[in-house]
C-alpha cells in the first residue's frame, strides 16, 4: 500500500547509506526528498512539515554526523518518526463491557462499512472466540440489509432476521434482547452511509451511540482517498467517540495518504486494513511493522504471524519430521504450494518480504506469478500417490500421462521435477526447515529461483 513511498525512501536512502560520512548538505537534501514523497503519497503539508522538523534536528545531531554509519542511523531515525506518525500500539478490539459487547461501524456509504462488519466478524470469532451477530441498520439503502444477511449466510456469521419498515433505534433494541436471547457476546452494528457527512446520517448515528453504548466505534473509510479519509474521520470524531479506524482498499492504495495522515489531523488510531474484497482480507494494523514495510525493510514478524495462523499445525510438523529424515516428497511439495496460494500467492507474499520493490521487478521480468503455482499444481495432481512420493519412478510414458493430464508437456514436467529436486536439497540444507527459520533468516533468493 506504499509501493510508491517505498520506492522513493529506498533511493534517499541507498544514496545515504553509502556515503562514509555526512555533512549538513546531505542530510538537507535526503529530509527534502523525504519531504517531496510524503507529498506525493497525499499527507498534508503540515505533517509533511512536521514529520521533517522533527527529523532534523536528531538527524544533524554531531554524534550521528561523525558516526561510523551516519546513513544507517538517519534511516532509524526516520523509522522512529514514521511509526509515531502512524499512530500508537494496537490494542485490539476493546470487548470490556455486559455481553453482548455492542460495537458500532460508521462511515460514508460506499466505503465498505458493510463488508468490514462481516471481516471483524469473522475476526472475533476466530480470534476472539466469540460468538458474533452482525445487524444492519442501513433501511434507506434498497437491499442493504439483505447485503448483510447474505454475507452472514455466506460466512457462518449470525445476522438478526430483518423486519422490513423497522426503525435504526427500534431495531438496536430488538438485537439486544435477540443476542441475549441466542447467546450472542458481541453485536456488530453497520450503520447508513451517506454519500457526504451531514446533518442527518450525524444525528442517527448519534442516537445509535446513545442506545447502544459501544465499546469500540470503527469508522470505516476508503484509504484511496488519501487525506480526505483522515479529514472525514476528524469530523465524525466531533460528533462521536470515534474509537478507530479501519482503512479499507489499501489493496488498491500505493501511495498510503491516510494511514500517514490520520493521527496527526484526527488523532484516531488506525486498527485495522482492509486488503481485498475476501472476508478474510483483513489485517491488524501495526505501526512498526507498516513503518519497516514503508522503508523497505520488510515486514518479517507479519508473515510469520500470518504463516502460523494458516498453516495447519499438524501438517507442518509432519513436513517438518519428513524434512529432516529427508523425506520431503512431492505431496507436501503440493501442500507447500497451496498454502501460498492461501496466503496470497507470491504478490501477497512478496509485499512482507524486505527488498521488496527490486525483487518484485526482478520477478515480473522473470514472468513469475500466480499461474506457475497453479500450473505445478495440475502437474503434481496428475500423479499417483506412489509417484508423488517417489518422484524417481516417473520415467518416460508416466510424464507423457502426467503432461497429458494436466495440459502441459514433458518440458514442464522436468522443469518441475528438477524444481522440486533443487528444492527438496535446499530445504536439507536449511537447518531449521520451517517457515519460521526461514523468516529469521530472510528467504533465500534461491528459493525464488525455484519456483520460476
Ligand atoms: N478491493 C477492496 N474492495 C473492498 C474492500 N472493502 C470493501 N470493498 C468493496 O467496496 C464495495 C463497497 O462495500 P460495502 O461494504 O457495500 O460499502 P458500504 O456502503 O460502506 O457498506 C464492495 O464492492 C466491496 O467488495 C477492500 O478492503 N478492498
Ligand atoms: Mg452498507
Amino acid at each position: 500500500m506504499f509501493e510508491n513511498l517505498t520506492n522513493k525512501f529506498e533511493e534517499v536512502f541507498s544514496s545515504l547509506k553509502k556515503s562514509p560520512s555526512l555533512d549538513e548538505k546531505q542530510v538537507d537534501e535526503s529530509l527534502r526528498n523525504i519531504r517531496l514523497a510524503l507529498l506525493e503519497a497525499d499527507v498534508s503539508l503540515e505533517v509533511a512539515k512536521e514529520f521533517i522538523k522533527n527529523v532534523k534536528p536528531k538527524a544533524l545531531g554531531q554524534e550521528i554526523i561523525r558516526s561510523t554509519s551516519p546513513g544507517e542511523m538517519v534511516v532509524k531515525i526516520v523509522y522512529d518518526e514514521l511509526v509515531s506518525l502512524l499512530g500508537d500500539i494496537n490494542s485490539g478490539i476493546n470487548l470490556n463491557s455486559v455481553p453482548p459487547v455492542p460495537i458500532m461501524m460508521i462511515g460514508l456509504q460506499g466505503s465498505g462499512k458493510t463488508t468490514t462488519t462481516a471481516k471483524i466478524a469473522k475476526f472475533l470469532e476466530k480470534n476472539n472466540k466469540k460468538k458474533v451477530m452482525m445487524v444492519s441498520l442501513d433501511v434507506y439503502r434498497p437491499a442493504a440489509q439483505e447485503q448483510l444477511k447474505l454475507l452472514g449466510e455466506q460466512n457462518n456469521i449470525n445476522t438478526l432476521p430483518i423486519i422490513q419498515g423497522q426503525l435504526p433505534e427500534d431495531i438496536c433494541r430488538r438485537a439486544v434482547s435477540a443476542a441475549n436471547l441466542n447467546g450472542s457476546e458481541v453485536i456488530l452494528f453497520d450503520t447508513a452511509g451517506r454519500t457526504q457527512i451531514d446533518l442527518q446520517m450525524m444525528s442517527e448515528i448519534k442516537q445509535i451511540e446513545s442506545i447502544t453504548n459501544p465499546t469500540e466505534t470503527f469508522l470505516v473509510a476508503d484509504s484511496l482517498t488519501g487525506q480526505v479519509a483522515a479529514n472525514v474521520a476528524k469530523e465524525f470524531k466531533s460528533t462521536v467517540n470515534l474509537t478507530g479506524i479501519i482503512l479499507t482498499r489499501s489493496d488498491g492504495d500505493g501511495r498510503g495518504g491516510a494511514a500517514l495522515s490520520m493521527k496527526q489531523v484526527a488523532n484516531v488510531p488506525i486498527k485495522f486494513l482492509g486488503t481485498g474484497e475476501k472476508i478474510d482480507n483483513l489485517e491488524a494494523f501495526y505501526p512498526d511493522r507498516i513503518a519497516n514495510r514503508i522503508l523497505g525493510m520488510g515486514d518479517i514478524v507479519s508473515l510469520v504471524e500470518k504463516a502460523t495462523e494458516d498453516l495447519d499445525q499438524e501438517k507442518l510438523k509432519k513436513t517438518e519430521e519428513k524434512l529432516k529424515k529427508g523425506q520431503f516428497s512431492l505431496q507436501d511439495y503440493l501442500s507447500q504450494l497451496k498454502q501460498m496460494k492461501k496466503m496470497g500467492g507470491i504478490e501477497g507474499i512478496m509485499s512482507f518480504l524486505p527488498g521488496v520493490s527490486k525483487v518484485k521487478s526482478q520477478m515480473d521480468q522473470a514472468g513469475v506469478d500466480e499461474k506457475i503455482i497453479t500450473q505445478n499444481e495440475a502437474v503434481i495432481l496428475s500423479m499417483t500417490n506412489k509417484e508423488r512420493e517417489n518422484p524417481k519412478i516417473i520415467d518416460g510414458s508416466r510424464k507423457k500421462r502426467i503432461a497429458n493430464g494436466s495440459g502441459t508437456d514433458v518440458a514442464t514436467i522436468n522443469k518441475l521435477l528438477k524444481q522440486f529436486k533443487m528444492m527438496s536439497e535446499m530445504m536439507k540444507k536449511m537447518s531449521k526447515g520451517n517457515m519460521k527459520g526461514m523468516a529469521d533468516k530472510g528467504i533465500p533468493p534461491e528459493l525464488f529461483n525455484q519456483i520460476k
